[in-house]
Protein backbone atom coordinates (compact mmCIF):
# COMPACT_ATOMS: atom_id res chain seq x y z
CA UNK A 1 0.00 0.00 0.00
CA UNK A 2 1.16 3.36 -0.52
CA UNK A 3 0.10 6.48 -0.20
CA UNK A 4 0.78 9.88 -2.49
CA UNK A 5 0.25 13.84 -1.72
CA UNK A 6 0.42 15.62 -4.49
CA UNK A 7 0.11 19.36 -3.13
CA UNK A 8 -1.47 22.27 -5.04
CA UNK A 9 -0.67 26.08 -4.40
CA UNK A 10 -4.41 25.97 -4.92
CA UNK A 11 -5.34 23.17 -2.63
CA UNK A 12 -3.61 23.42 0.66
CA UNK A 13 -4.27 19.86 1.88
CA UNK A 14 -3.20 18.29 -1.02
CA UNK A 15 -4.85 15.30 -2.31
CA UNK A 16 -4.34 11.71 -1.00
CA UNK A 17 -4.56 8.52 -3.14
CA UNK A 18 -4.52 5.07 -1.97
CA UNK A 19 -3.45 2.82 -5.06
CA UNK A 20 -4.76 -0.62 -3.44
CA UNK A 21 -7.63 -2.15 -2.54
CA UNK A 22 -8.91 -1.15 0.60
CA UNK A 23 -8.98 -3.44 3.43
CA UNK A 24 -11.56 -3.01 6.28
CA UNK A 25 -10.73 -2.49 9.83
CA UNK A 26 -11.50 -5.16 11.77
CA UNK A 27 -13.34 -4.61 14.93
CA UNK A 28 -11.01 -5.51 17.68
CA UNK A 29 -10.90 -4.82 21.33
CA UNK A 30 -10.85 -0.72 22.37
CA UNK A 31 -8.19 -1.83 25.74
CA UNK A 32 -4.74 0.10 24.67
CA UNK A 33 -1.92 -0.99 26.51
CA UNK A 34 0.41 2.20 28.15
CA UNK A 35 2.33 3.54 25.20
CA UNK A 36 1.31 1.46 22.58
CA UNK A 37 0.25 0.31 19.08
CA UNK A 38 -3.75 -1.23 18.80
CA UNK A 39 -5.91 -1.97 15.99
CA UNK A 40 -8.14 1.37 15.56
CA UNK A 41 -11.82 0.95 15.92
CA UNK A 42 -13.72 0.78 12.58
CA UNK A 43 -13.99 4.23 12.07
CA UNK A 44 -10.73 4.45 10.68
CA UNK A 45 -9.94 7.97 8.71
CA UNK A 46 -12.36 8.40 6.28
CA UNK A 47 -9.95 10.94 3.85
CA UNK A 48 -8.43 7.78 2.98
CA UNK A 49 -10.92 6.19 0.01
CA UNK A 50 -9.97 3.64 -2.66
CA UNK A 51 -9.65 5.50 -5.55
CA UNK A 52 -8.15 3.56 -8.37
CA UNK A 53 -7.82 -0.17 -9.16
CA UNK A 54 -5.45 -0.38 -11.85
CA UNK A 55 -6.76 -3.26 -13.50
CA UNK A 56 -3.86 -6.20 -14.12
CA UNK A 57 -2.96 -9.79 -14.17
CA UNK A 58 -2.52 -11.21 -10.82
CA UNK A 59 0.42 -9.33 -7.97
CA UNK A 60 1.65 -6.78 -10.09
CA UNK A 61 3.66 -4.33 -8.94
CA UNK A 62 2.32 -0.77 -8.30
CA UNK A 63 4.46 2.07 -7.86
CA UNK A 64 3.05 6.05 -7.75
CA UNK A 65 5.66 8.95 -8.14
CA UNK A 66 5.29 12.28 -9.04
CA UNK A 67 7.34 14.35 -11.63
CA UNK A 68 6.95 17.64 -12.44
CA UNK A 69 3.97 17.76 -10.30
CA UNK A 70 1.86 14.52 -12.24
CA UNK A 71 0.95 11.80 -10.58
CA UNK A 72 2.37 8.34 -12.45
CA UNK A 73 1.66 4.55 -11.07
CA UNK A 74 3.90 2.24 -12.14
CA UNK A 75 2.08 -1.52 -12.82
CA UNK A 76 4.75 -4.15 -13.93
CA UNK A 77 3.28 -7.56 -13.60
CA UNK A 78 3.92 -11.30 -15.05
CA UNK A 79 1.82 -11.33 -17.86
CA UNK A 80 1.22 -8.76 -20.76
CA UNK A 81 4.03 -6.24 -20.05
CA UNK A 82 4.64 -3.54 -17.50
CA UNK A 83 2.96 0.01 -17.91
CA UNK A 84 3.01 3.18 -17.01
CA UNK A 85 -0.69 5.09 -15.89
CA UNK A 86 -0.51 9.06 -15.21
CA UNK A 87 -3.43 10.61 -13.44
CA UNK A 88 -5.73 12.76 -15.05
CA UNK A 89 -6.98 15.66 -12.73
CA UNK A 90 -9.87 16.46 -14.87
CA UNK A 91 -11.29 12.84 -15.32
CA UNK A 92 -9.52 12.31 -11.74
CA UNK A 93 -8.21 8.85 -13.10
CA UNK A 94 -5.51 7.18 -13.99
CA UNK A 95 -5.10 6.54 -18.09
CA UNK A 96 -2.22 4.62 -19.20
CA UNK A 97 0.52 6.70 -20.04
CA UNK A 98 2.94 4.55 -21.48
CA UNK A 99 4.28 0.83 -22.50
CA UNK A 100 7.54 0.18 -20.80
CA UNK A 101 9.81 -2.21 -22.49
CA UNK A 102 10.32 -4.94 -20.73
CA UNK A 103 11.76 -7.70 -22.63
CA UNK A 104 14.22 -8.78 -20.20
CA UNK A 105 11.58 -8.72 -17.29
CA UNK A 106 10.26 -11.87 -16.64
CA UNK A 107 9.23 -11.78 -12.63
CA UNK A 108 9.29 -8.55 -11.42
CA UNK A 109 9.19 -8.75 -7.68
CA UNK A 110 9.90 -4.79 -6.97
CA UNK A 111 9.79 -1.83 -8.06
CA UNK A 112 11.83 1.95 -6.81
CA UNK A 113 11.62 4.70 -8.21
CA UNK A 114 14.08 7.44 -6.82
CA UNK A 115 15.87 11.01 -8.26
CA UNK A 116 19.66 11.13 -8.77
CA UNK A 117 20.34 14.78 -9.08
CA UNK A 118 17.30 16.07 -11.83
CA UNK A 119 17.03 12.72 -12.90
CA UNK A 120 14.15 10.40 -12.18
CA UNK A 121 14.81 6.70 -12.31
CA UNK A 122 12.84 3.29 -11.37
CA UNK A 123 14.21 0.16 -10.98
CA UNK A 124 12.85 -3.36 -11.11
CA UNK A 125 14.21 -6.31 -9.40
CA UNK A 126 13.50 -9.38 -11.15
CA UNK A 127 13.14 -12.54 -9.13
CA UNK A 128 13.30 -15.18 -12.07
CA UNK A 129 16.29 -17.36 -12.96
CA UNK A 130 16.63 -15.83 -16.08
CA UNK A 131 15.57 -12.58 -15.12
CA UNK A 132 17.89 -9.46 -15.76
CA UNK A 133 17.05 -6.74 -12.52
CA UNK A 134 16.86 -3.47 -15.13
CA UNK A 135 16.90 0.70 -14.53
CA UNK A 136 14.87 2.90 -16.33
CA UNK A 137 15.36 6.20 -17.06
CA UNK A 138 12.80 9.55 -17.86
CA UNK A 139 13.33 11.11 -20.77
CA UNK A 140 10.50 13.67 -20.87
CA UNK A 141 8.39 11.70 -22.77
CA UNK A 142 8.66 8.25 -20.43
CA UNK A 143 10.81 5.80 -19.33
CA UNK A 144 13.38 4.09 -20.98
CA UNK A 145 15.77 1.21 -20.18
CA UNK A 146 19.20 2.79 -18.85
CA UNK A 147 21.08 0.10 -17.37
CA UNK A 148 20.21 -4.14 -17.13
CA UNK A 149 22.04 -4.83 -13.72
CA UNK A 150 21.89 -7.97 -12.38
CA UNK A 151 21.66 -11.19 -13.94
CA UNK A 152 20.19 -14.47 -13.09
CA UNK A 153 20.35 -13.82 -9.15
CA UNK A 154 16.80 -14.18 -8.76
CA UNK A 155 16.52 -10.49 -7.67
CA UNK A 156 13.99 -10.47 -4.62
CA UNK A 157 14.50 -5.98 -3.39
CA UNK A 158 15.86 -3.04 -4.41
CA UNK A 159 16.56 -0.44 -1.90
CA UNK A 160 18.05 2.73 -3.16
CA UNK A 161 19.85 5.02 -0.09
CA UNK A 162 22.29 7.73 0.19
CA UNK A 163 25.53 6.70 1.35
CA UNK A 164 28.12 9.16 3.02
CA UNK A 165 26.24 11.55 0.26
CA UNK A 166 26.15 9.65 -2.80
CA UNK A 167 23.88 7.50 -3.96
CA UNK A 168 23.71 3.72 -3.68
CA UNK A 169 21.60 0.86 -4.80
CA UNK A 170 21.32 -2.23 -3.08
CA UNK A 171 19.96 -5.65 -4.46
CA UNK A 172 19.32 -8.62 -2.44
CA UNK A 173 18.86 -11.78 -4.23
CA UNK A 174 17.72 -15.41 -3.37
CA UNK A 175 21.08 -16.85 -4.46
CA UNK A 176 23.60 -14.61 -2.86
CA UNK A 177 24.62 -11.65 -0.50
CA UNK A 178 23.14 -8.60 -1.27
CA UNK A 179 25.50 -6.19 -3.34
CA UNK A 180 25.82 -2.50 -3.09
CA UNK A 181 26.00 -0.35 -6.22
CA UNK A 182 27.20 2.97 -6.43
CA UNK A 183 26.22 5.94 -8.97
CA UNK A 184 29.02 6.90 -10.99
CA UNK A 185 28.58 10.17 -12.42
CA UNK A 186 30.91 10.27 -15.05
CA UNK A 187 29.59 7.40 -16.84
CA UNK A 188 25.92 7.25 -15.33
CA UNK A 189 25.63 4.46 -14.46
CA UNK A 190 25.61 2.11 -11.27
CA UNK A 191 29.09 0.60 -10.61
CA UNK A 192 29.08 -3.06 -8.81
CA UNK A 193 30.92 -1.71 -5.40
CA UNK A 194 30.60 -4.61 -2.99
CA UNK A 195 28.33 -6.90 -0.87
CA UNK A 196 27.09 -7.26 2.32
CA UNK A 197 28.76 -10.74 3.28
CA UNK A 198 27.00 -13.36 5.56
CA UNK A 199 23.24 -12.34 4.67
CA UNK A 200 22.31 -15.24 2.47
CA UNK A 201 18.50 -15.33 1.22
CA UNK A 202 17.63 -11.80 1.83
CA UNK A 203 14.15 -11.17 0.81
CA UNK A 204 14.07 -7.40 1.52
CA UNK A 205 16.31 -4.67 2.71
CA UNK A 206 14.73 -1.46 3.79
CA UNK A 207 16.95 1.68 5.49
CA UNK A 208 16.56 4.16 7.93
CA UNK A 209 17.58 6.32 10.05
CA UNK A 210 17.68 7.21 14.21
CA UNK A 211 19.55 10.39 14.60
CA UNK A 212 22.48 10.66 12.08
CA UNK A 213 23.48 7.24 12.02
CA UNK A 214 22.20 4.91 8.92
CA UNK A 215 21.00 1.57 9.75
CA UNK A 216 19.80 -1.82 7.25
CA UNK A 217 17.01 -3.78 8.16
CA UNK A 218 17.33 -7.10 6.34
CA UNK A 219 14.57 -9.64 6.19
CA UNK A 220 15.02 -13.27 5.79
CA UNK A 221 12.31 -15.84 5.85
CA UNK A 222 14.56 -18.32 7.81
CA UNK A 223 16.57 -18.60 10.02
CA UNK A 224 17.03 -14.63 11.53
CA UNK A 225 16.50 -11.23 10.13
CA UNK A 226 19.15 -8.56 10.65
CA UNK A 227 19.65 -4.80 11.37
CA UNK A 228 23.08 -3.51 10.02
CA UNK A 229 24.67 0.31 10.85
CA UNK A 230 26.67 2.04 8.41
CA UNK A 231 30.45 2.07 9.95
CA UNK A 232 33.45 3.64 8.41
CA UNK A 233 33.14 2.57 4.28
CA UNK A 234 30.12 -0.60 5.44
CA UNK A 235 27.92 -2.44 6.87
CA UNK A 236 28.13 -4.06 10.41
CA UNK A 237 25.68 -6.28 11.93
CA UNK A 238 23.65 -5.12 15.22
CA UNK A 239 21.47 -7.16 16.08
CA UNK A 240 19.65 -10.56 14.92
CA UNK A 241 15.96 -11.18 15.71
CA UNK A 242 14.59 -14.97 15.32
CA UNK A 243 12.09 -14.54 11.76
CA UNK A 244 9.68 -17.15 11.32
CA UNK A 245 8.03 -16.89 7.74
CA UNK A 246 9.03 -13.51 7.54
CA UNK A 247 8.61 -11.64 4.78
CA UNK A 248 8.70 -8.16 5.73
CA UNK A 249 10.75 -6.30 8.69
CA UNK A 250 9.71 -2.96 8.59
CA UNK A 251 11.21 0.69 10.18
CA UNK A 252 9.17 3.01 11.01
CA UNK A 253 8.91 5.60 13.63
CA UNK A 254 6.39 8.21 15.81
CA UNK A 255 7.20 11.43 17.48
CA UNK A 256 11.01 9.90 17.90
CA UNK A 257 9.94 6.04 19.33
CA UNK A 258 11.18 4.08 16.34
CA UNK A 259 10.18 0.56 15.74
CA UNK A 260 10.74 -2.30 13.51
CA UNK A 261 7.89 -4.59 12.71
CA UNK A 262 8.89 -8.17 11.96
CA UNK A 263 6.15 -10.04 10.13
CA UNK A 264 5.65 -13.57 10.07
CA UNK A 265 3.67 -16.25 7.86
CA UNK A 266 2.97 -18.56 10.58
CA UNK A 267 2.73 -16.65 14.44
CA UNK A 268 2.35 -13.26 15.97
CA UNK A 269 4.00 -10.80 13.70
CA UNK A 270 6.59 -8.83 16.23
CA UNK A 271 7.13 -4.94 16.63
CA UNK A 272 10.02 -4.40 18.05
CA UNK A 273 11.25 -0.87 20.05
CA UNK A 274 14.51 0.82 20.06
CA UNK A 275 16.02 1.69 23.24
CA UNK A 276 18.34 4.26 22.75
CA UNK A 277 20.79 3.43 26.02
CA UNK A 278 21.42 -0.26 24.34
CA UNK A 279 21.20 0.91 20.90
CA UNK A 280 19.32 -2.15 19.88
CA UNK A 281 15.36 -2.89 19.52
CA UNK A 282 13.83 -4.55 22.44
CA UNK A 283 10.73 -6.61 22.11
CA UNK A 284 7.64 -4.32 22.28
CA UNK A 285 4.57 -5.98 21.24
CA UNK A 286 2.94 -9.32 19.38
CA UNK A 287 0.29 -8.30 16.57
CA UNK A 288 -1.65 -11.26 14.64
CA UNK A 289 -1.90 -10.52 10.96
CA UNK A 290 -2.37 -12.78 8.58
CA UNK A 291 0.73 -13.32 5.94
CA UNK A 292 1.62 -9.44 6.15
CA UNK A 293 3.03 -8.33 3.23
CA UNK A 294 3.88 -4.13 4.38
CA UNK A 295 3.72 -2.34 7.16
CA UNK A 296 2.88 1.48 5.98
CA UNK A 297 2.46 4.23 8.28
CA UNK A 298 -0.22 6.87 7.43
CA UNK A 299 -0.26 9.81 9.98
CA UNK A 300 -3.44 12.87 10.18
CA UNK A 301 -3.10 16.27 11.94
CA UNK A 302 -3.53 14.10 15.26
CA UNK A 303 -3.28 10.58 14.74
CA UNK A 304 -0.96 8.25 14.10
CA UNK A 305 -2.02 4.76 12.11
CA UNK A 306 0.42 1.35 11.09
CA UNK A 307 -1.70 0.21 7.82
CA UNK A 308 -0.37 -3.73 7.34
CA UNK A 309 -1.71 -5.48 4.20
CA UNK A 310 -1.83 -9.18 4.52
CA UNK A 311 -1.57 -11.60 1.56
CA UNK A 312 -4.52 -13.76 2.84
CA UNK A 313 -6.59 -11.50 4.48
CA UNK A 314 -7.86 -8.60 5.10
CA UNK A 315 -5.80 -5.12 5.86
CA UNK A 316 -5.62 -3.93 9.50
CA UNK A 317 -5.37 -0.80 10.52
CA UNK A 318 -3.35 -0.52 13.92
CA UNK A 319 -3.66 3.11 15.42
CA UNK A 320 -0.19 4.07 17.82
CA UNK A 321 -1.12 5.79 20.95
CA UNK A 322 0.74 7.19 24.10
CA UNK A 323 -1.12 7.22 27.12
CA UNK A 324 0.50 9.26 29.75
CA UNK A 325 -0.06 7.37 32.71
CA UNK A 326 1.39 9.94 35.54
CA UNK A 327 -1.86 12.10 35.54
CA1 LIG B 1 12.34 -2.27 -2.31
Amino acid sequence: MWIVQKKRGSRPGGRCFVLERRGQARSGPWVPPPQSLHRAPPHHPSSVTDQTDCKGTPHPKKLPFIIQDEVYVIVAQLFGGSHIYKFDDDQSRFNKFQDTEVSKISKPNDIEAFQIGSDWFFVIADSSKAGLSTLYKWNDNGFYSHQSLHEWFRDTDAEFLNLDGKAHLILASRSQVPVIYQWSRSNQKFILQGDIPNMEDVVAVKHFRIKEELYLAMTRYIGDSKVLRWGPKQFAEIQAVPSRGSMILQPFSFKERYYLALGSDYTFSQIYLWDDDQKVFDRFKEVYIQAPRSFTVVSTDRRDFIFSSSFKGNTQIFEHVIIDLTL
